[in-house]
């Protein structure tokens, strides 16, 4: 499988939206790379004729899915989300309408054939550091019309208003590459690099050399000098602290228009709920300290970062990891209720927590480095699973999930017990591990 499947894949997919009919619905993540992903599509199909609605997402969870399917009557294209999900949304579709799935993440294969999983990992593009939704997005945009592509920066046949709704969608697979940190080599390669090149031919971003193999990006497309951090920071700003105060339309717009007054307003909101949020939780935490079993500490923050998006609270956990109130050899997990609003969506009857899981440094240290404890990739699905709750992508030093309220001192207990029954754990060095024996009594000593 190669790019050249990947563009074919598409092309049909794009053939069969074009039979469905004049409207489509955009499912899209929230952050930098789900935002600017909707924001190629939604121009790119709208050039090409479509209607287009968007509904963004913080997580694809089945009861969200299903009312996706029984609530929207047109073709839906999900990006930057999904691609694990492809059997839980076939069944949430049964037939009933095309959809096309437009991801990066680990796939799984669809089982209804109007689902169509278009995800760039079955094509051999990874989705680590090679391709970003965005520039999945982009490519989507080039087969759609090349037109999106524009290299000729001159639009001489063309009236100056046409020269401009024709700009390139490049620079927004750039914006999406680096909200995912796919620069974590230093620098952007594979497909985002093409994208990045593709800017940088019409004007749209600047490449500064900062040392050998290490570069940043100025986002020069709307005129000004924007360091494209800055950039696209705020987009996911807006898009994930902001999910319940319509951060991400604005920032769906911030990504075609750039800056504008009512997005700073927004920011900057966002900012000070952030900040007094942050203090009520770190006050307590500080005070009381987390709840702590053999290899796990846990806290909840319940609703005190409401309205902020349930991203929060994994954002928290990684800003807490090295404090001084933590434990540095235990799993960090936090709780945040999920609203039972879901913006464009209406009410659910649940009663949920997101879950977020990080790792002090030096534990991260004996996952990665040392490998004498187990990753989270490892115990969270499994402990989700035992407690009914939903499975998302997880690393070894990073995972979320999502459970049913009033099951958490289970899952931590499942968490205990996995770590425990694990051949890494510090308690069974025993004959199942003789190659890592001596490493773990150095790391349990
Ligand atoms: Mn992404």
């Amino acid at each position: 499988m190669s790019k050249q499947d990947f563009l074919s894949a598409i092309e049909k997919g794009i053939a069969r939206l074009r039979q469905a009919g004049p409207k489509v619905t955009i499912v899209h993540h929230n952050d930098a790379d789900g935002l600017a992903s909707a924001a190629v599509l939604q121009v790119a199909l709208s050039r090409a004729g479509f209607a287009v609605q968007r509904i963004p997402l913080e997580r694809v969870h089945p009861p969200i899915v299903a009312r996706i399917h029984d609530q929207i009557s047109t073709a839906i294209l999900y990006v930057d989300l999904g691609g694990k999900a492809a059997p839980v949304i076939s069944e949430a579709n049964r037939g009933r309408r095309l959809t096309l799935i437009l991801d990066h993440h680990h796939p799984e294969e669809a089982t209804d054939p109007e689902v169509i999983n278009l995800t760039t990992e079955f094509y051999g593009l990874s989705g680590e550091m090679d391709i970003s939704a965005a520039t999945a997005a982009y490519l989507f945009a080039r087969v759609l019309d090349e037109g999106n592509r524009d290299r000729s920066a001159e639009p001489s046949s063309r009236s100056q208003a046409e020269g401009r709704s024709r700009r390139s969608l490049a620079y927004l697979g750039v914006v999406g590459a680096l909200g995912d940190s796919h620069d974590r080599g230093g620098r952007l390669v594979g497909e985002n690099r093409l994208a990045l090149e593709d800017a940088v031919a019409q004007n749209q971003i600047r490449v500064v050399e900062v040392e050998a193999e290490a570069e940043q990006y100025i986002l020069t497309r709307f005129g000004e000098d924007i360091p494209m951090a800055q950039f696209w920071r705020a987009i996911t700003t807006l898009g994930a602290p902001g999910y319940y105060m319509d951060g991400p339309a604005l920032g769906v717009r911030m990504c075609l228009e750039g800056p504008f007054r009512e997005a700073q307003r927004k920011l900057e909101e966002l900012n000070r709920i952030k900040q007094a949020a942050y203090e009520k939780v770190l006050t307590r935490l500080r005070r009381e300290g987390l709840r702590e079993t053999k290899y796990c500490q846990w806290f909840s923050v319940e609703k005190d970062f409401a309205p902020m998006g349930v991203k929060t609270i994994g954002e928290f956990c990684g800003e807490i990891r090295d404090a001084d109130f933590v434990a540095p050899d235990k799993y960090i997990v936090g709780f945040q209720i999920m609203d039972r609003e879901i913006p464009g969506l209406g009410i659910f009857d649940w009663s949920i927590y997101k879950v977020s899981m990080r790792v002090p440094s030096p534990l991260e240290k004996k996952i990665v480095a040392d490998r004498t404890m187990p990753g989270l990739a490892y115990l969270v699905p499994e402990a989700a699973r035992r407690v009914g709750g939903s499975i998302d992508a997880c690393h070894d030093y990073s995972a979320a999930t999502v459970i049913p309220v009033g099951r958490e001192e289970e899952l931590i207990a499942a968490m205990d017990a996995l770590v425990e029954d694990h051949p890494r754990s510090p308690a069974r060095p025993g004959p199942r591990a003789p190659g890592t024996k001596a490493q773990t009594g150095q790391a349990a000593s």
